[in-house]
């Protein structure tokens, strides 16, 4: 299939969830579910349901899973990873650091992706092969070769376990790196690498939904993405950089 099409679909997609989520942004939220370190909302599930829509409109045949969960076979070759709301919590709160997450994969890897932030307009694109975009203009990681000057974003996941990974990289990182910053949305940390105004994104336990848009547009922006399983349901452990600064990295997350 034209990933071009299938991207310029997503592209309506993200943008339909993100009108929701701004013609609901001063709204009392409804609340599905909380734990300690998380909340579902029930506008979490209705932007799915806008997206699920929109795609399955014009690739009924292709399935989606969803943080909300999941349309058809999700273990064909194809299908579409969803998160509908990344930064639920922040979204939650009034903190305007959120946005949507839209990645086609095949055969595991992304192939196009889009992370679009409503709250300032910005929309990032990618197709593998093909450069990065934002608002349709190539962006690129930064050039900082030396951790010393670089901002480390880190995500806690949503539990003790996650958090207890992630500690001790924070507690090392804190002095070696310029700043460190925890901003609550994975999407949106991936893609601040991709454009350079960050240079690292490290998380334990993140969800495939959470990164499958916003990795594929780290590479296409001349970044490194890594992922590996860690325990829980398409759980994640992310070690994403500018591809400048791994050395330093390993030598102190190990
Ligand atoms: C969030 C991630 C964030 C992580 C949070 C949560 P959600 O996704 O984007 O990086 O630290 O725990 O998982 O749940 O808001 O879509």
């Amino acid at each position: 299939m034209s990933h071009g099409k299938a991207l310029a679909c997503a592209i309506r997609a993200a943008k339909a969830a993100g009108g929701l989520m701004l013609k609901n942004r001063w709204s009392q939220k409804k609340i599905n579910s909380e734990t300690k370190h998380d909340i579902k909302l029930e506008l979490d599930v209705r932007s799915q349901k806008t997206i699920e829509k929109i795609l399955r409109k014009e690739f009924p045949r292709i399935p989606v899973l969803g943080e909300e969960g999941f349309t058809g076979d999700i273990k064909e070759q194809t299908r579409w990873v969803v998160d509908p709301i990344d930064g639920t919590v922040n979204f939650a709160h009034g903190i305007p650091h959120s946005c949507v997450s839209i990645a086609l994969q095949e055969n595991g890897q992304s192939v196009a992706g889009v992370v679009y932030d409503p709250f300032v307009n910005e929309l990032f694109t990618a197709v593998r092969g093909q450069r990065a975009k934002l608002n349709g203009r190539p962006i690129s990681v930064s050039k900082r070769d030396k951790l010393e000057q670089a901002i480390v974003s880190l995500g806690f996941a949503k539990n003790m376990f996650t958090m207890e990974q992630m500690l001790p990289t924070m507690t090392k990182l804190v002095n070696s790196a310029r700043k460190i910053r925890i901003m609550g949305s994975a999407a949106l940390a991936a893609v601040y690498v991709a454009a350079g105004r960050t240079d690292v994104y490290l998380e334990y336990g993140v969800r495939l939904w959470d990164i499958a848009a916003g990795g594929l547009i780290i590479e296409c922006a001349g970044g490194e993405f890594w992922n590996r399983p860690v325990e829980g349901e398409h759980a994640y452990h992310v070690i994403a950089n500018n591809g400048l600064l791994r050395r330093e990295l390993e030598k102190i997350t190990g």
